[in-house]
């Protein structure tokens, strides 16, 4: 089992956190976590700080400025100075079923540097979501999956398991993209630095408590995004010549 941080970003998850980190230290209690909160007005920072109090495989790091990609990319820079072999990013919502991360976290080393739980691979078990961001789902993945040349099938899931060794190689500090383009961006730049990408069927359940961070205006900025990629012909793999 490589040795492991588990990155947890956070806004105003005060409903949920503690099961989402409880779950974690159960499932993969060797990894150590860190919770990413950016000053949520509803008392997260607080509990993070509680939960860090009674377990020493907790940390967390509260910033003032706001991001998704943004916290995420904070919690590579510690794992990559704190030279654990793995990263791993979830949701603090409760979304994604945790118990996978184990089997995610033995499957990245040599071979594999990215580990992808995926929704809409066969197996994949899809809870509570209405067939509206379902539809869209899957077809914003198949059209990123066709502009961008690559055949990931859940480009836009949030679950996922790095090798430190290609973060180092990713231009963390270049990187802008935020929310659903931050998913897509990161597996294509992976496959363009030559890393394997293996998908991992999930389940996934529709948030139950909280607000969502995510909107439309998000959705349709990823969507800008890609088609922007897409004409600047930036690839996960070169287009083969005719
Ligand atoms: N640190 C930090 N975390 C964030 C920020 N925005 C969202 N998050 C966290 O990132 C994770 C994903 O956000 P969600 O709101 O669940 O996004 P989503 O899964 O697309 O939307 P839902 O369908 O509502 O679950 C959650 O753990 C959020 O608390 C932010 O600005 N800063
Ligand atoms: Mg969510």
């Amino acid at each position: 089992m490589p040795s492991a941080l588990v990155v947890v970003p956070t806004y105003d998850e005060v409903d949920s956190l503690e099961r989402t980190i409880g779950r974690l230290r159960q499932s993969v209690p060797h990894a150590s976590v860190l919770i990413v909160d950016d000053a949520s007005p509803d008392g997260t920072g607080e509990l993070a700080d509680r939960l860090a109090a009674e377990d020493a495989g907790i940390e967390v790091l509260h910033r003032t400025e706001r991001g998704y990609g943004s916290a995420v990319r904070e919690g590579f820079r510690r794992g990559i100075a704190a030279g654990v072999d793995a990263i791993a990013v979830i949701d603090a919502d409760g979304s994604y079923d945790v118990g996978l991360l184990g089997e995610m976290l033995e499957a990245v080393g040599e071979e594999v540097d990215l580990v992808i739980a995926s929704r809409w691979v066969p197996g994949g078990d899809v809870r509570a979501m209405a067939g509206r961001r379902r539809v869209l789902s899957q077809v914003g993945n198949r059209y990123a999956r066709a502009v961008l040349g690559t055949d990931v099938q859940d480009l836009t899931s949030a679950f996922r398991v790095y090798s430190t060794r290609v973060l180092r190689r990713m231009p963390l500090d270049r990187m802008r993209s935020d929310s659903i383009a931050f998913q897509i961006e990161l597996a294509v730049r992976v496959a363009q630095a030559g890393g394997r990408i293996v998908e991992m069927p999930v389940q996934f359940t529709e948030r139950a408590v909280g607000v969502s961070k995510t909107d439309v205006g998000m959705v349709l900025g990823t969507l800008r995004r890609v088609t922007q990629w897409g004409v600047h012909g930036i690839r996960a793999r070169p287009r083969t010549k005719p």
